[in-house]
Protein backbone atom coordinates (compact mmCIF):
# COMPACT_ATOMS: atom_id res chain seq x y z
CA UNK A 1 0.00 0.00 0.00
CA UNK A 2 1.44 3.02 -1.37
CA UNK A 3 -0.41 5.61 1.14
CA UNK A 4 2.27 8.29 1.83
CA UNK A 5 5.50 7.86 -1.45
CA UNK A 6 6.55 11.80 -0.87
CA UNK A 7 6.75 14.08 2.33
CA UNK A 8 7.96 16.73 3.44
CA UNK A 9 11.20 16.50 6.13
CA UNK A 10 10.88 17.65 9.74
CA UNK A 11 13.22 20.51 10.01
CA UNK A 12 13.66 22.74 12.64
CA UNK A 13 12.65 26.25 12.99
CA UNK A 14 11.46 26.12 9.06
CA UNK A 15 8.69 23.40 9.59
CA UNK A 16 6.41 25.15 11.77
CA UNK A 17 2.67 25.43 10.90
CA UNK A 18 2.57 28.63 8.94
CA UNK A 19 5.60 26.90 6.50
CA UNK A 20 2.89 23.72 6.59
CA UNK A 21 -0.12 25.87 5.57
CA UNK A 22 1.60 27.43 2.72
CA UNK A 23 3.35 24.28 1.54
CA UNK A 24 -0.06 22.57 2.10
CA UNK A 25 -1.39 25.39 -0.67
CA UNK A 26 0.79 23.49 -3.52
CA UNK A 27 0.46 19.93 -2.41
CA UNK A 28 -2.85 18.77 -1.15
CA UNK A 29 -1.47 15.40 -0.82
CA UNK A 30 1.84 14.93 0.23
CA UNK A 31 2.81 14.25 3.54
CA UNK A 32 3.91 16.87 6.20
CA UNK A 33 6.23 16.84 9.59
CA UNK A 34 6.54 19.04 12.31
CA UNK A 35 9.57 20.06 13.16
CA UNK A 36 11.54 17.97 16.02
CA UNK A 37 9.34 18.53 19.30
CA UNK A 38 11.01 17.25 22.50
CA UNK A 39 8.88 14.95 24.69
CA UNK A 40 9.82 17.16 27.70
CA UNK A 41 8.52 20.10 26.48
CA UNK A 42 4.92 18.37 24.97
CA UNK A 43 5.11 17.26 28.69
CA UNK A 44 6.20 20.87 30.41
CA UNK A 45 4.92 23.28 27.63
CA UNK A 46 1.89 25.13 26.46
CA UNK A 47 0.69 22.38 24.00
CA UNK A 48 -1.38 24.55 21.92
CA UNK A 49 1.61 27.00 20.87
CA UNK A 50 3.75 23.72 20.63
CA UNK A 51 1.38 21.51 18.61
CA UNK A 52 -1.49 23.13 17.21
CA UNK A 53 -1.95 22.49 13.97
CA UNK A 54 -4.75 23.88 10.92
CA UNK A 55 -6.66 20.88 9.99
CA UNK A 56 -5.84 21.93 6.47
CA UNK A 57 -2.48 20.81 7.11
CA UNK A 58 -3.28 17.14 7.35
CA UNK A 59 -2.08 14.55 6.48
CA UNK A 60 0.63 15.81 9.39
CA UNK A 61 2.98 13.80 11.02
CA UNK A 62 4.41 14.51 15.01
CA UNK A 63 8.10 14.24 15.47
CA UNK A 64 9.11 13.81 18.65
CA UNK A 65 12.65 13.78 20.23
CA UNK A 66 12.92 11.35 23.24
CA UNK A 67 14.12 8.46 25.11
CA UNK A 68 11.76 7.55 27.58
CA UNK A 69 9.54 5.17 26.74
CA UNK A 70 6.19 6.16 29.10
CA UNK A 71 6.53 10.41 28.14
CA UNK A 72 6.94 9.06 24.65
CA UNK A 73 3.72 6.49 25.27
CA UNK A 74 2.09 10.30 26.74
CA UNK A 75 3.00 12.72 23.75
CA UNK A 76 1.88 9.89 21.07
CA UNK A 77 -1.35 9.56 22.92
CA UNK A 78 -1.62 13.54 23.01
CA UNK A 79 -0.78 13.60 19.22
CA UNK A 80 -3.11 11.30 18.52
CA UNK A 81 -5.83 13.11 20.61
CA UNK A 82 -4.94 15.90 18.99
CA UNK A 83 -5.32 14.26 15.66
CA UNK A 84 -2.13 14.00 14.05
CA UNK A 85 -2.09 11.02 11.37
CA UNK A 86 1.11 9.83 12.56
CA UNK A 87 4.20 10.25 15.53
CA UNK A 88 7.54 9.84 14.30
CA UNK A 89 10.51 9.45 16.57
CA UNK A 90 13.71 11.10 15.90
CA UNK A 91 16.40 8.92 15.67
CA UNK A 92 18.39 11.36 13.03
CA UNK A 93 19.44 14.37 14.78
CA UNK A 94 23.24 14.64 15.79
CA UNK A 95 23.06 18.21 17.65
CA UNK A 96 25.51 18.46 20.69
CA UNK A 97 22.21 19.90 22.34
CA UNK A 98 20.09 16.61 21.46
CA UNK A 99 22.80 14.08 22.59
CA UNK A 100 22.97 15.97 26.19
CA UNK A 101 19.26 15.17 26.40
CA UNK A 102 20.40 11.70 24.95
CA UNK A 103 18.19 10.86 22.40
CA UNK A 104 18.30 11.77 18.11
CA UNK A 105 20.84 10.27 16.50
CA UNK A 106 23.17 8.68 19.38
CA UNK A 107 20.20 6.65 19.77
CA UNK A 108 21.29 4.50 16.91
CA UNK A 109 23.89 2.84 19.49
CA UNK A 110 20.81 1.34 21.47
CA UNK A 111 18.25 -0.31 19.05
CA UNK A 112 16.73 -2.08 22.32
CA UNK A 113 16.41 1.30 23.80
CA UNK A 114 14.43 2.51 20.63
CA UNK A 115 12.75 -1.12 20.45
CA UNK A 116 11.47 -0.16 23.77
CA UNK A 117 10.19 3.41 22.92
CA UNK A 118 8.14 2.29 19.97
CA UNK A 119 6.71 -0.51 22.06
CA UNK A 120 5.37 1.61 24.53
CA UNK A 121 4.37 4.68 21.30
CA UNK A 122 2.70 1.56 19.85
CA UNK A 123 0.39 0.19 22.57
CA UNK A 124 -0.35 3.79 23.25
CA UNK A 125 -2.24 4.66 20.29
CA UNK A 126 -3.78 3.23 16.63
CA UNK A 127 -2.30 5.93 14.19
CA UNK A 128 1.26 4.81 12.74
CA UNK A 129 4.25 5.08 15.21
CA UNK A 130 7.30 5.53 12.50
CA UNK A 131 11.33 6.35 13.22
CA UNK A 132 13.83 8.47 11.56
CA UNK A 133 17.14 7.59 11.24
CA UNK A 134 20.38 7.73 9.64
CA UNK A 135 22.63 5.05 7.94
CA UNK A 136 24.92 5.15 10.78
CA UNK A 137 26.71 6.99 13.73
CA UNK A 138 30.49 7.24 14.06
CA UNK A 139 32.18 3.92 13.87
CA UNK A 140 29.08 2.14 13.79
CA UNK A 141 28.37 2.83 10.63
CA UNK A 142 28.59 -0.39 8.46
CA UNK A 143 25.34 -1.92 6.63
CA UNK A 144 25.01 -4.83 8.67
CA UNK A 145 24.80 -2.00 12.04
CA UNK A 146 21.90 -0.31 10.55
CA UNK A 147 20.46 -3.61 9.35
CA UNK A 148 20.70 -4.47 13.31
CA UNK A 149 18.96 -1.52 14.49
CA UNK A 150 16.04 -1.85 12.13
CA UNK A 151 15.71 -5.58 12.25
CA UNK A 152 15.30 -5.18 16.45
CA UNK A 153 12.66 -2.13 15.95
CA UNK A 154 10.83 -3.57 13.77
CA UNK A 155 10.75 -6.39 16.00
CA UNK A 156 8.58 -3.98 18.13
CA UNK A 157 6.03 -2.95 15.86
CA UNK A 158 7.25 -0.42 13.99
CA UNK A 159 6.81 -1.32 10.12
CA UNK A 160 7.82 2.54 8.72
CA UNK A 161 11.23 3.62 8.37
CA UNK A 162 12.57 7.19 7.10
CA UNK A 163 16.48 6.36 6.38
CA UNK A 164 18.45 9.76 6.14
CA UNK A 165 21.32 8.53 3.91
CA UNK A 166 24.67 9.62 5.37
CA UNK A 167 25.87 8.73 8.35
CA UNK A 168 26.66 11.46 11.41
CA UNK A 169 29.64 12.15 12.90
CA UNK A 170 28.57 12.86 16.73
CA UNK A 171 31.84 14.33 17.66
CA UNK A 172 33.78 17.00 15.52
CA UNK A 173 31.03 17.53 13.01
CA UNK A 174 28.08 20.25 13.03
CA UNK A 175 24.97 19.89 12.00
CA UNK A 176 24.78 21.51 9.07
CA UNK A 177 28.05 19.96 8.15
CA UNK A 178 26.65 16.56 9.00
CA UNK A 179 24.33 17.24 6.50
CA UNK A 180 26.61 17.79 3.66
CA UNK A 181 29.97 16.18 4.42
CA UNK A 182 29.53 12.30 5.14
CA UNK A 183 28.76 11.23 1.67
CA UNK A 184 25.22 9.79 0.57
CA UNK A 185 24.50 6.06 0.47
CA UNK A 186 21.44 5.56 -1.22
CA UNK A 187 22.34 1.97 -2.03
CA UNK A 188 22.39 1.08 1.34
CA UNK A 189 18.91 2.24 1.48
CA UNK A 190 17.97 0.11 -1.56
CA UNK A 191 19.65 -2.63 -0.21
CA UNK A 192 17.15 -2.50 3.14
CA UNK A 193 14.36 -2.37 1.21
CA UNK A 194 15.82 -5.22 -0.59
CA UNK A 195 16.29 -7.59 2.15
CA UNK A 196 13.09 -6.39 4.43
CA UNK A 197 10.34 -5.96 1.85
CA UNK A 198 8.04 -6.20 4.18
CA UNK A 199 8.85 -2.80 5.90
CA UNK A 200 7.54 0.77 4.04
CA UNK A 201 11.24 2.34 3.18
CA UNK A 202 11.18 5.54 3.07
CA UNK A 203 14.54 7.10 1.47
CA UNK A 204 15.97 10.89 2.38
CA UNK A 205 19.25 12.91 1.34
CA UNK A 206 19.91 15.19 -1.17
CA UNK A 207 16.81 14.55 -3.33
CA UNK A 208 16.36 17.96 -5.12
CA UNK A 209 13.68 16.92 -7.64
CA UNK A 210 10.53 15.14 -8.29
CA UNK A 211 11.77 13.62 -11.43
CA UNK A 212 14.64 12.24 -9.22
CA UNK A 213 12.28 11.16 -6.15
CA UNK A 214 10.56 8.82 -9.29
CA UNK A 215 13.92 7.39 -9.64
CA UNK A 216 14.42 6.87 -6.09
CA UNK A 217 10.56 5.57 -5.86
CA UNK A 218 11.81 2.42 -8.03
CA UNK A 219 13.86 1.35 -5.05
CA UNK A 220 11.68 2.47 -2.19
CA UNK A 221 8.59 3.08 -1.47
CA UNK A 222 8.25 6.64 -0.38
CA UNK A 223 11.06 9.88 -0.83
CA UNK A 224 11.24 12.27 1.96
CA UNK A 225 12.78 15.81 0.90
CA UNK A 226 14.23 18.87 3.39
CA UNK A 227 16.06 21.44 2.09
CA UNK A 228 14.80 21.65 -1.10
CA UNK A 229 11.19 22.27 0.10
CA UNK A 230 12.25 24.96 1.91
CA UNK A 231 14.14 26.43 -0.99
CA UNK A 232 12.08 25.55 -4.33
CA UNK A 233 8.83 24.74 -2.44
CA UNK A 234 6.91 25.09 -6.00
CA UNK A 235 8.82 22.04 -7.00
CA UNK A 236 5.89 20.47 -5.31
CA UNK A 237 3.13 21.80 -7.11
CA UNK A 238 2.93 18.98 -9.78
CA UNK A 239 3.50 16.05 -6.76
CA UNK A 240 -0.13 15.76 -6.67
CA UNK A 241 -0.49 15.40 -10.41
CA UNK A 242 2.87 13.57 -10.45
CA UNK A 243 3.19 11.04 -7.34
CA UNK A 244 -0.14 10.59 -6.24
CA UNK A 245 -2.15 10.53 -10.08
CA UNK A 246 -4.40 12.98 -9.17
CA UNK A 247 -6.16 14.74 -11.77
CA UNK A 248 -6.48 18.31 -10.77
CA UNK A 249 -4.26 21.09 -12.01
CA UNK A 250 -1.93 22.82 -8.55
CA UNK A 251 -2.69 26.24 -7.95
CA UNK A 252 -0.57 28.83 -10.16
CA UNK A 253 2.51 30.70 -7.43
CA UNK A 254 0.04 33.92 -7.76
CA UNK A 255 -3.30 31.47 -6.71
CA UNK A 256 -0.77 30.30 -3.38
CA UNK A 257 -0.36 34.00 -2.70
CA UNK A 258 -3.64 34.77 -2.85
CA UNK A 259 -4.64 31.52 -1.05
CA UNK A 260 -2.66 32.77 2.03
CA UNK A 261 -3.89 35.85 2.31
CA UNK A 262 -7.16 34.88 4.21
CA UNK A 263 -4.93 33.22 6.73
CA UNK A 264 -2.08 36.35 6.81
CA UNK A 265 -5.05 38.18 7.90
CA UNK A 266 -6.37 35.71 10.22
CA UNK A 267 -2.96 35.45 11.64
CA UNK A 268 -1.44 39.29 11.74
CA UNK A 269 -5.07 40.59 13.21
CA UNK A 270 -4.33 37.99 16.51
CA UNK A 271 -1.15 40.28 16.68
CA UNK A 272 1.63 37.50 14.60
CA UNK A 273 4.32 39.37 13.03
CA UNK A 274 3.63 39.00 9.26
CA UNK A 275 7.41 37.67 8.98
CA UNK A 276 6.41 35.14 10.91
CA UNK A 277 4.81 33.94 7.75
CA UNK A 278 6.45 35.26 5.10
CA UNK A 279 9.77 34.22 5.84
CA UNK A 280 8.39 30.73 5.01
CA UNK A 281 7.32 32.17 1.36
CA UNK A 282 10.25 33.69 0.32
CA UNK A 283 11.21 31.13 -2.17
CA UNK A 284 8.14 30.72 -3.65
CA UNK A 285 8.93 32.73 -7.30
CA UNK A 286 12.33 31.00 -7.15
CA UNK A 287 13.91 30.69 -10.53
CA UNK A 288 11.14 32.99 -11.98
CA UNK A 289 10.92 36.89 -13.06
CA UNK A 290 10.20 38.92 -10.01
CA UNK A 291 11.26 37.05 -7.51
CA UNK A 292 14.06 39.30 -6.52
CA UNK A 293 11.56 41.97 -6.25
CA UNK A 294 9.06 40.17 -4.18
CA UNK A 295 11.85 38.95 -1.53
CA UNK A 296 12.98 42.26 -1.42
CA UNK A 297 9.28 43.74 -0.53
CA UNK A 298 8.45 41.24 1.72
CA UNK A 299 12.01 41.34 3.53
CA UNK A 300 12.39 44.83 4.00
CA UNK A 301 8.39 45.72 5.08
CA UNK A 302 7.27 42.52 6.71
CA UNK A 303 8.62 43.31 9.88
CA UNK A 304 7.06 47.01 10.17
CA UNK A 305 4.39 47.26 12.70
CA UNK A 306 0.81 47.01 10.71
CA UNK A 307 2.33 44.60 8.37
CA UNK A 308 -0.32 42.54 6.66
CA UNK A 309 -2.23 41.64 3.89
CA UNK A 310 -1.63 44.89 2.16
CA UNK A 311 2.48 44.49 2.05
CA UNK A 312 2.16 40.70 0.67
CA UNK A 313 0.14 42.41 -1.70
CA UNK A 314 2.48 45.12 -2.87
CA UNK A 315 4.60 42.47 -2.85
CA UNK A 316 2.97 40.46 -5.47
CA UNK A 317 2.58 43.38 -7.66
CA UNK A 318 6.23 43.46 -8.07
CA UNK A 319 5.85 39.98 -9.62
CA UNK A 320 4.93 39.99 -13.77
CA UNK A 321 1.43 37.69 -14.43
CA UNK A 322 -2.13 37.74 -14.59
CA UNK A 323 -2.61 38.69 -11.27
CA UNK A 324 0.03 41.30 -9.75
CA UNK A 325 -3.17 43.78 -8.86
CA UNK A 326 -4.63 44.10 -5.72
CA UNK A 327 -7.80 41.24 -5.46
CA UNK A 328 -7.46 40.10 -2.42
CA UNK A 329 -11.28 40.23 -0.95
CA UNK A 330 -11.75 39.95 3.03
CA UNK A 331 -13.65 37.04 3.88
CA UNK A 332 -14.84 35.81 7.03
CA UNK A 333 -13.22 32.63 8.24
CA UNK A 334 -14.00 30.12 10.74
CA UNK A 335 -10.31 29.36 11.72
N1 LIG B 1 15.66 16.14 10.93
C1 LIG B 1 14.86 15.69 11.90
O1 LIG B 1 14.63 14.49 11.98
N2 LIG B 1 14.28 16.57 12.79
C2 LIG B 1 14.50 17.91 12.74
O2 LIG B 1 13.93 18.66 13.54
C3 LIG B 1 15.37 18.40 11.73
N3 LIG B 1 15.66 19.73 11.63
C4 LIG B 1 16.36 20.19 10.55
C5 LIG B 1 16.54 21.56 10.37
C6 LIG B 1 17.16 22.06 9.23
C7 LIG B 1 17.31 23.53 9.07
C8 LIG B 1 17.62 21.15 8.25
C9 LIG B 1 18.27 21.66 6.98
C10 LIG B 1 17.48 19.78 8.43
C11 LIG B 1 16.86 19.28 9.57
N4 LIG B 1 16.67 17.91 9.77
C12 LIG B 1 15.91 17.46 10.81
C13 LIG B 1 17.16 16.94 8.77
C14 LIG B 1 16.16 16.80 7.62
O3 LIG B 1 14.93 16.28 8.08
C15 LIG B 1 16.72 15.88 6.53
O4 LIG B 1 16.91 14.60 7.06
C16 LIG B 1 18.04 16.39 5.96
O5 LIG B 1 18.00 17.77 5.72
C17 LIG B 1 18.41 15.64 4.67
O6 LIG B 1 17.40 15.82 3.70
P1 LIG B 1 17.54 16.91 2.50
O7 LIG B 1 18.88 16.66 1.84
O8 LIG B 1 16.39 16.63 1.58
O9 LIG B 1 17.51 18.26 3.12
Amino acid sequence: KRLHPLSVAPMMDRTDRHFRYFMRQITRKTLLYTEMITAQAIHHGDRNKLLGFDPAEKPLALQIGGDNPQLLAKCARIAEDMGYDEVNLNVGCPSNRVQSGHFGACLMAQPERVADCVAAMRAAVSIPVTVKHRIGIDECDRYEDMSHFVTTVAAAGCDRFTVHARKAWLQGLSPKDNRTIPPLRYDDVYRLKQEQPQLWIEINGGIKTLSHSLVHLQQADAVMIGRAAYDTPYIFAEADHDIYAADYAPLTRHQVVLAMLPYIAHWTEQGTKLHSITRHMLQLFHGVPGSRAWKRHLTDNSCRPGAGVDTVNAALAHVPGPMSKNIYQPMSLSM
